[in-house]
């Protein structure tokens, strides 16, 4: 049919929705058009690359109809939208999720076959855009998902990184950084729009002088300035037809040197700055969970907030539009504290810009700001130096004062002769040097606070933000994570989502809790042997993968056993690694004989800060155990360690439909949410876990018969930090601890060198500040039910199928309608 706007003199004029039409011999004809004339290739002597990218554009062709008409849309309606502000967005490749989301799967295939091109050959082709670091990025990018396919209008704005996160590699076991070059060979999936560039000022000072009306007025007078340059990105809903843009912003130097600008400041810094300015979408900080605080970080936060904020009032509003009506348009909501300087930028705007008051200008900006806080380790909540941040953004810092005296006396009147509690909820510290905690920032402007887990909120609210919780206790809420089940079950496994669907349909795709409907089938023999099979697939699959990947060879009928995430020491991947070398330890010293072992396979894949020293030295002592492991043939190939470099969304989706157990051993209180979690157990594998983020919701959700849970509660994990903790004590009291650890330093896995991996081991007996000893008898014991259980294959796969049933929970779809209702108060289209 005909979208209702076509017509080439409509001003909206849009071509004919669900055009090219679906069918193979159309599929084809398009196909070698972009290949022929975007790629200016023949068939005959195109590269994959070339062909790939003609594949793209040919599956863009049947999404584009679809993008006006929801622009067109949503516009007409005038619709409230959701504006996620996010300095990261870990995407994963995008034609797989095309393909799936407009249909288009079996016709591509059968479109490229009868071209002699091999569809999984062209997705192998794509690079990944990495642009984030691990579950915070990744969740943004699942977000935004299941608002396109719930028919929510949502503009996601980030940041277009020239370099995302680093590949990975390993040299002689250490890791190496390489630069992700993942533009190089082209970048189907974007549309640069130059003409909407938008310009972001820096530097300088503030003016004060009185208006007509005996008004103060403030002007900024920048020093220098960058060009933020919009890519959108097609976010397309599941077979839905909505197609949301993702805006990420580039920066670019303006060229014309604007003199009334440059002659403002300090003339030689203008130029040198203008000189850099194209370094700020440069590359992605690698830092997960612990901020740097670098100056070009601060540039890139309010570089693409400064962007998004313009680009929405100037091209998404109608002209004239009362901002004072904004919240009835739009809700940002503030992913971690990265683009908290939104909130001053928006009230500069509104007071310097278009002549609110104060007052005026608060009561906007608090009805659009909602924040999520994703973590609770100190070190990881941001704090800008006011010293940096007057340099950079002189009159945001003026702001930001006046929102905390404001904010102050809201907290005398509420509590008078209460110095200590100003004191302390003051958005200013003084320690260690002047600084602005944006955390405290964001709970002061946004309309609500939310955590990602049940037990991340609430420690939240009691250890975190105590104080802000007590004057505001309306204002904080939870909304549990989840993960978009089209990516991570229907598309990372067909296998099972076939098995699936013939048992319940194919309703559990966008309504996630209809696979309760699996639970009889946990009784049903042929459902339990199908499940099985599509479990083996898998691992043969994997098997596959790592093989011409990485040269890693996993052994048949092992037990998979998994820990991926970023290494961090709070996740404790030593953990793991002790149990491995215990185990080998009892070997090697005859207390456990080989034919004991269940065959297990371990496989680690994380990624290290490249400063984080600690976390290096664990992946090099990983590698190092791995090698020797491997190698021993006392073990009879019944215990290896794999560790495939570069662990990424890509990799993940292959990795995780094949494992058995789930590895989610944070020290309790430490992991926010976890999502890695979730993805898990959605696709058939077991967790061994402490009660710790999402995994107590899991575990609730799964049944305690099939989940095993270790180590110490939180409430446990506070008392034992309080009485004092000796991890030396454990190291002297636990046979099986010392002597894994003497293993280590005996310079087995090092070549004799016994001081290799002295950082690692001391850090354990003497600091031990994630208190991986204390677990450590717990887990073990926990291993061993683990390998009971393992010995039962049917009443394994009957937990393994219960675990599938009990997630529909887990659906980011869920997270997106109680955000919806409990913090947007936005409605899909539908
Ligand atoms: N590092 C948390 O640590 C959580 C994700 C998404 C994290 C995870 O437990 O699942 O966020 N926190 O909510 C974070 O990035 C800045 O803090 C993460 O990915």
């Amino acid at each position: 049919g005909y979208g209702p706007a076509f017509s080439p003199t409509h001003p909206l004029a849009l071509a004919p929705v669900g055009s090219p039409p679906h069918s193979v011999d159309g599929f084809v004809a398009a196909f070698l058009a972009e290949l022929n004339t975007k790629q200016g290739v023949a068939l005959s002597h195109s590269s994959t690359n070339a062909q790939y990218l003609a594949l793209a554009g040919t599956v863009r062709q049947y999404l584009m109809a679809r993008w006006l008409e929801t622009s067109r849309k949503t516009h007409e309606a005038k619709a409230k939208t959701v504006g996620y502000l996010s300095a990261e967005y870990l995407l994963g490749r995008q034609l797989g999720n095309a393909l799936m989301a407009s249909d288009l799967n079996e016709i591509a295939e059968k479109g490229l076959a009868q071209c002699g091109i091999d569809l999984t050959t062209l997705r192998n082709q794509e690079v990944e855009p990495g642009l984030g670091n691990g579950g915070l990025g990744r969740l943004a990018a699942c977000f935004i998902d299941s608002l396109a396919t719930m028919d929510v209008p949502c503009i996601g704005y980030g940041i277009r990184y020239e370099y995302g996160i680093f590949r990975q590699t390993f040299v002689d076991g250490r890791q190496v950084e390489q630069p992700d070059t993942w533009l190089a060979l082209g970048s189907p999936w974007e549309f640069p729009h130059p003409d909407e560039s938008v310009q972001v000022n820096f530097g300088g000072y503030t003016e004060k002088s009185v208006d007509a009306d005996g008004r103060e007025k403030t002007t900024w007078v920048p020093s220098w300035n960058v060009l933020g340059v919009p890519y959108n990105y097609m976010v397309p809903g599941y077979l839905n037809g909505r197609v949301n843009p993702l805006r990420l912003w580039s920066a670019q130097a303006t060229k014309a040197f604007d003199l009334s600008i440059f002659n403002a400041g300090d003339y030689a810094e203008a130029v040198r700055a203008q000189t850099f300015a194209e370094n700020i979408s440069k590359v992605l900080y690698p830092e997960d969970s612990t901020p740097q605080g670098k100056e070009l970080r601060l540039q890139q936060q309010y570089f693409f907030v400064a962007c998004s904020l313009r680009d929405f009032l100037d091209h998404e509003l109608e002209e004239g539009f009362d901002l004072h009506d904004l919240p009835s348009r739009i809700i940002f909501q503030l992913n971690d504290t990265h683009p908290v300087i939104a909130v001053p930028e928006l009230m500069r705007i509104l007071m310097d810009e278009r002549g609110f008051d104060w007052e005026e200008a608060w009561e906007v900006t608090h009805q659009c700001f909602a924040y999520t806080c994703h973590t609770l380790l100190p070190e990881a909540l941001e704090v800008w130096s006011t010293d940096l941040l007057g340099r950079l953004l002189p009159r945001h810092l003026e702001i930001i004062y006046g929102i905390n005296d404001r904010f102050l006396a809201e907290v005398r009147e509420a509590f008078p002769g209460d110095e200590l509690r100003a004191g302390r909820m003051s958005i200013i510290t003084e320690y260690p040097e002047r600084g602005v905690r944006m955390a405290y920032l964001a709970t002061v402007a946004a309309t609500k606070v939310n955590g990602v887990a049940e037990l991340h909120s609430q420690l939240l609210r009691d250890k975190v933000l105590p104080d802000f919780s007590a004057l505001w206790p309306e204002r904080f809420t939870n909304v549990t994570n989840g993960v978009t089940p089209r990516r991570f079950l229907k598309m990372a496994n067909p296998k099972l989502s076939d098995v699936i669907c013939d048992a319940i349909g194919s309703g559990w795709v966008t309504d996630l809790e209809r696979l309760k409907e699996l639970e009889t089938y946990a009784l049903d023999d042929d459902f339990l042997a199908a499940f099985r099979e599509a479990k083996d697939w898998n691992k043969r699959r994997l098997t596959t993968l790592l093989r011409n990947r990485d040269g890693i060879d996993l052994p048949d009928g092992h037990l998979l056993d998994v820990m991926v995430k970023r290494l961090h020491e709070y996740k404790r991947q030593t953990l793991k690694l002790l149990h491995v070398v215990s185990l080998y330890e009892q070997v090697l010293s005859g207390k456990l004989a080989p034919a004991d072992l269940t065959p297990r396979t371990v496989v680690f894949g994380a990624k290290a800060a490249p400063g984080y020293r600690m976390a290096k030295d664990i992946i090099h002592l990983i590698n190092r155990v791995a090698r020797t492991v491997n190698a021993d043939p006392c073990l009879e190939g019944r215990l290896k360690v794999a560790f495939p470099a570069n662990y990424n969304v890509t990799l993940a989706e292959k990795l995780i439909p094949a494992a058995d157990l789930s590895e989610q051993i944070s020290l309790a209180g430490m992991e926010a949410s976890g999502t890695g979690n979730m993805k898990f157990a959605l696709n058939g594998a077991l967790t061994i876990g402490t009660d710790d983020g999402a995994n107590v919701e899991i575990r609730r959700l799964v049944g305690d018969e099939h989940f095993f849970l270790f180590g110490m509660s939180e409430p446990e994990v506070a008392a034992l930090g309080a009485r004092g903790y000796d991890p030396g004590a454990y190291y002297q009291g636990n046979a099986a601890i010392r002597a894994a650890i003497d293993l280590i330093n005996s310079g087995i896995f090092s070549d004799g060198d016994r001081g290799m991996f002295e950082s690692v081991t001391m850090s354990l007996t003497h600091h031990d500040r994630f208190m991986a000893l204390a677990d450590f008898e717990s887990y073990v014991a926990a291993q061993a039910r683990v390998e009971e259980r393992y010995a039962d294959q049917e009443s394994w796969t009957r937990s393994a199928v219960l675990n599938v049933a009990r997630s529909g929970y887990f659906s980011s779809d869920r997270s997106m309608r109680d955000y919806l209702r409990r913090i947007w108060h936005t409605q899909p289209m539908l």
